[in-house]
């Protein structure tokens, strides 16, 4: 939570930037929202689990940003007189995205699992760890957050957090390799995009947790951020699960053969 404590000055242009961003991010998530909800009928029956959890994932985060959009207002106000923007509102609440990462990250990973369909004792190992360790990342860097951004407990929350986050890596990238011999090709290569995907996406979050430090400037920083965690939260979430809604189709295909078409 990037709690400002003593008064911070945005030029119009930086706070319009965010305020654009976090508007954007909101109608992609609604939009997402709807769509996953249309496309239902055309999913079947034993696809529908990755289906739901992808739909769940952009309502949590479209509500969360709606929040964050609010927080944002409330927190800078318009100086007339001065032309900039001045923090003058209660403290923009990034609390927020870790609440919301906390629900989201683990049904993403699941997300991903339960797309290929796997025999359900992989699945559930698979899901349950990734789970447990999604929450470790997540709530070991909260503690880091929330320290000061040049201190010491910041690098050690996060160095306890980017364990977890290599663990999740090393489950995707080597143990679901072997499960993906028995996917017909056009899966293989969808799957193949969505870690990827997921890990150039995925680095943002702790790149923009660890730029506070290299930049001096607290306005430049919390801008950075606040543009970088949008921009890494459309490609995660909308953009990803789209992905796998494109592999639920596929599925849905082979099963009922070419009647099932988009
Ligand atoms: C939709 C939200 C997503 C996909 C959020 C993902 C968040 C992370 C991968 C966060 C990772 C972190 C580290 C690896 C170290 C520093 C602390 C975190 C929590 C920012």
């Amino acid at each position: 939570m990037t709690t400002v404590t003593h008064f911070m000055v945005l030029s119009n242009g930086q706070f319009n930037a965010v305020y654009n961003a976090l508007s954007f991010v909101f109608a992609a998530m609604l939009a997402s929202f709807v769509f996953f909800l249309l496309i239902r009928p055309r999913i079947s029956q034993k696809n529908q689990a990755a289906l739901i959890l992808t739909t769940l994932v952009v309502l949590i985060a479209g509500y969360h940003y709606l929040r964050i959009f609010n927080s944002w207002n409330e927190s800078f106000h318009y100086a007339a007189l001065r032309g900039d923007y001045i923090q003058s509102g209660p403290p923009f609440n990034e609390a927020y995205r870790y609440v919301d990462w906390l629900l989201t990250v683990p049904l993403l990973l699941a997300e991903l699992v339960l797309v290929l369909r796997l025999k359900w004792e992989e699945s559930r190992s698979l899901i349950i760890r990734l789970g447990v360790a999604s929450l470790f990342m997540i709530g070991l860097g909260y503690p880091g957050e929330l320290a000061a951004s040049d201190s010491t407990a910041r690098l050690v929350w996060g160095g306890l957090s980017t364990l977890f986050f290599l663990y999740i890596l090393y489950v995707l990238f080597v143990e679901l390799t072997r499960t993906l011999g028995n996917q017909p090709p056009r899966v293989k290569s969808l799957v193949g995009a969505m870690r990827w995907i997921l890990l150039v996406t995925w680095l943002v979050y702790p790149i923009a947790y660890i730029l506070p430090r290299f930049i001096s400037n607290e306005a430049t920083a919390l801008v950075v951020r606040q543009i970088g965690y949008s921009l890494a939260d459309v490609l995660a979430k909308p953009l990803f699960g789209l992905l796998a809604v494109v592999i639920m189709i596929l599925k849905t295909k082979e099963e009922e053969g070419e009647k099932a078409l988009l």
